[in-house]
């Protein structure tokens, strides 16, 4: 399927969904949340093992497009909340594989958000994350006051948003914000070399990793605890812990089918 604002590609076993309006550091109009909702139908059927998250041009997400809202009726405002970011940045964190956000420029608003939505963020040194929503009259959405909240604490996450000043991709890497600021000309490189390492690994453990990691926080230790149990069985029944296991044995690499 083509797109008009994206890039959709497929290459061994894995994707790369590049937001692509540059012009407008990728804003996200309601058409091109349609056409992001289509894309990861597009991917999820693909049967691909993991995922990359980029933006073209020298942004990665300016956030909500603010020439495509209808000020005379604020109600609509939340309506993209709900209709398109909360499920967008859900179905980020429920998608049973990896998904490497390479964020290539500024990440402002809920384009910072759902950056923090992924699993793994690798930034170009030159990017910079900003909750934009305070300069507008608007608060953190897309998760950004749980994402900030989590990593960082209440001092941090409540002076990004309140003073909306751009956080430099290697402070978010020293504060824990993201995994790591990578040198601009190499990011599309080392993200597209860990997204594809991220593929050939047993993936199916790799999505359990994904799920018990986002319980955690609200999780008991007990209950955390259980639900380790519960993915270790579904684990250790796979094909790729048996081939794990079996590869260790015969001193070889194994050949993980993501089963
Ligand atoms: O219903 C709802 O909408 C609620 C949902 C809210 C979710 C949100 O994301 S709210 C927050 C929305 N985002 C912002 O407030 C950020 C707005 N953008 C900026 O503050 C700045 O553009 C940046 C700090 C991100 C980057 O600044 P700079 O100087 O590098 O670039 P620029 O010149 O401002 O932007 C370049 C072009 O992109 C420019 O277009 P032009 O004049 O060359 O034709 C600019 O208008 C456009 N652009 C950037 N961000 C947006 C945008 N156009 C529409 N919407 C944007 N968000």
């Amino acid at each position: 399927m083509t797109y008009n604002d994206l890039i959709l590609e497929f290459d061994a076993g894995a994707a790369v969904l590049t937001l692509n309006r540059p012009g407008k550091l990728n804003s996200l109009t309601w058409a091109m949340h349609q056409e992001i909702k289509s894309a990861l139908d597009e991917v999820e059927a693909s049967g691909v093992r993991a995922m990359l998250l980029t933006g073209a041009g020298r942004g990665f997400c300016a956030g909500q497009d603010l020439a495509d809202l209808d000020l005379s009726r604020p109600e609509t405002i939340a309506d993209t909340i709900e209709e398109n970011y909360n499920p967008l940045v859900e179905r980020l964190k429920a998608l049973p594989i990896p998904v490497v956000c390479a964020v290539n420029g500024v990440a402002a608003g809920a384009g910072a958000n759902i950056a923090l939505a992924c699993d793994i963020v690798l930034a170009a040194r030159s990017a910079s994350f900003l909750q934009a929503f305070s300069r507008i009259g608007l608060v953190p959405d897309s998760g950004g006051t749980w994402a900030l909240t989590q990593r960082l604490g209440e001092a941090r996450a409540k002076a990004l948003a309140m003073l909306a000043e751009p956080l430099l991709a290697e402070t978010a890497e020293a504060w824990g914000l993201i995994w790591k600021a990578v040198d601009d000309d190499q990011l599309m490189a080392e993200a597209w070399a860990l997204t594809q390492r991220l593929s050939t690994q047993a993936t199916a453990a790799l999505g359990l990793i994904k799920q018990a990691v986002q319980a955690a926080p609200t999780n008991s230790f007990s209950a955390q605890l259980a639900l380790e149990a519960e993915f270790q069985r579904i684990a250790a029944a796979s094909e790729d812990f048996h081939e794990g296991v079996t590869a260790f044995v015969e001193k070889r690499k194994p050949a993980f089918k993501g089963r």
